[in-house]
């Protein structure tokens, strides 16, 4: 019997030929003999005809979430089955930076659910919340009445009830899953997860030797307080990788020749992140409405991730190093700082500081060169905030934090551990020019320092 079920397979099979462009429908999905139609509510309905569930290893390498988790399942008779408890969560978003948050099963965002095209599966979804919610399975083909839509396809499930979802995944992709209840409070909150249904009889040496998954979001949260705000439309001051900003997010680990797939979905309020890899190019190979066929893919080093959606992109990790992968949109790599600041480039602020802290107790501004000056000062901000926390490199403060991330490529990777900061070899570094090598090459280097900023007077922003 046949069991490779990749929607491409099965249509250059039919004849069609990976060229035509057919959109995939529910009944291409799901031709007639091949999988079992969706549940119509029963509630033991039969599992896939000869289709076991997927199992790790033997049908597929299993997706890593770094700073992340997964949900576990469990089989019964045939249909895998998962429990999603929706709660409030003391979630650390970086070391220094904690919030009550809504997610679901202890975290936030909520676990990443991992299926094999071809699973039947049931998801129980429990309500801890104060609220009423819903849950929407993003991108999934299923019946109407499983698409999670408060008042229009489903009751809401009101506090301490338990609601059953089942479908059988006829299709495979990085999917999403959220409220659709109140979706600005509850996704503000942190209520959002991933899908990622693997291929079925992908022969092990095909499959992507590193499978990543990360999802996108921002978030309000004021410096001091306890919960973020749901209410924010513009001026995000947290922007989050699986939950966590830099330097909390977790780094994503490959040996030297790895074929590594990333997969990113976004699911901000507001904004679409252009995320940038460092040192490689990669091909955007699928999005959440499926596989993009070879003919079609094409090259980037950004891949722009709208709100509402998924992107696959796949490369071989040729190069070591520790190699920044991060949204290009320089307010999204800072972390609660950056806004509503007065533009103070090029003034001495030296009077101004001390003058303001007689009013406001630790008052420091901007810096006049720029934040990064900041970095290198000891600075009190208040408790339970990011904007004066800053990590260091081996060569000094690394001024990002928000949605960024280090891709770390070894060569001798033991296949588990974070192996630190890469030692770069000597040769390979940038370092400050030698007089020799000024002289030989005519370069005029300036031999004093760049002028102070101008004294005293503050221009403007009166
Ligand atoms: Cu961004």
């Amino acid at each position: 019997m046949e069991t490779r079920l990749s929607r491409r397979q099965w249509l250059a099979g039919a004849g069609l030929g990976a060229a035509a462009l057919t959109l995939p429908t529910h009944a291409e999905a799901a031709p007639a003999g091949r999988w079992p139609s969706s549940s119509s509510g029963a509630d033991h309905p039969a599992p896939a005809t000869g289709m076991e569930p997927g199992l790790p290893g033997r049908d597929y390498r299993p997706v890593e979430v770094p700073g992340g988790v997964k949900l576990p399942w469990k089989i019964v008779d045939g249909v895998k089955v998962f429990h999603l408890i929706a709660e409030e969560v003391e979630h650390e978003f970086a070391p220094g930076l904690k919030a009550l948050c809504w997610g679901y099963n202890g975290h936030v965002h909520g676990p990443l659910i991992e299926a094999v095209e071809g699973d039947r599966v049931r998801v129980y979804v429990s309500n801890r919340l104060p609220a009423p919610t819903t849950v929407h399975w993003h991108g999934v083909f299923l019946d109407n009445g499983m698409d999670g839509v408060g008042g229009i396809t489903q009751a809401l499930i009101q506090p301490g009830e338990t609601f059953r979802y089942e479908w059988t995944f006829r299709q495979h992709g990085t999917l999403l899953y959220h409220p659709h209840h109140d979706e600005m409070t509850q996704m503000a909150m942190g209520m959002m997860g991933m899908i990622v249904v693997h291929p079925r009889g992908v022969p092990e040496a095909e499959r992507p030797a590193r499978d990543f998954a990360i999802l996108l979001s921002e978030w309000k949260l004021e410096p001091g307080a306890r919960r973020p705000d749901p209410m924010a439309m513009n001026d995000f001051n947290l922007l989050t990788m699986n939950g966590k900003c830099y330097p909390g997010t977790g780094p994503l680990l490959a040996r030297l020749g790895d074929r590594v797939r990333i997969r990113f979905g976004n699911l901000s309020a507001m904004d679409h992140h252009p995320i940038h890899l460092h040192g490689f190019v990669f091909n955007v190979v699928a999005t959440d409405g499926g596989d993009i066929p070879r003919a079609g893919q094409w090259p980037e080093t950004t891949v722009l991730v709208p709100t509402g959606s998924t992107r696959d992109v796949e490369f071989v990790a040729d190069a070591e190093g520790d190699w920044p992968m991060h949204c290009h949109m320089t307010h999204h790599l800072m972390n609660q700082m950056g806004h509503g600041l007065p533009n103070v480039m090029g003034v001495d602020l030296s009077d101004l500081d001390a003058r303001i802290r007689a009013l406001v107790p630790g008052y420091m501004s901007m810096g006049a060169t720029g934040m990064g000056e900041m970095a290198e000062m000891p600075m009190t901000g208040p408790a339970n905030s990011l904007s004066t926390h800053f990590e260091h490199g081996l060569y000094g403060p690394i001024t990002m934090g928000g949605m960024f991330t280090l891709l770390k490529v070894r060569r001798d990777w033991d296949g588990r551990n974070d192996p630190g900061w890469y030692r770069h070899p000597p040769d390979t570094l940038a370092r400050p020019a030698t007089a020799t090598e000024l002289a030989r090459d005519g370069i005029a280097a300036p031999d004093v320092a760049p002028p102070a900023p101008a004294g005293g007077h503050h221009h403007g922003h009166g």
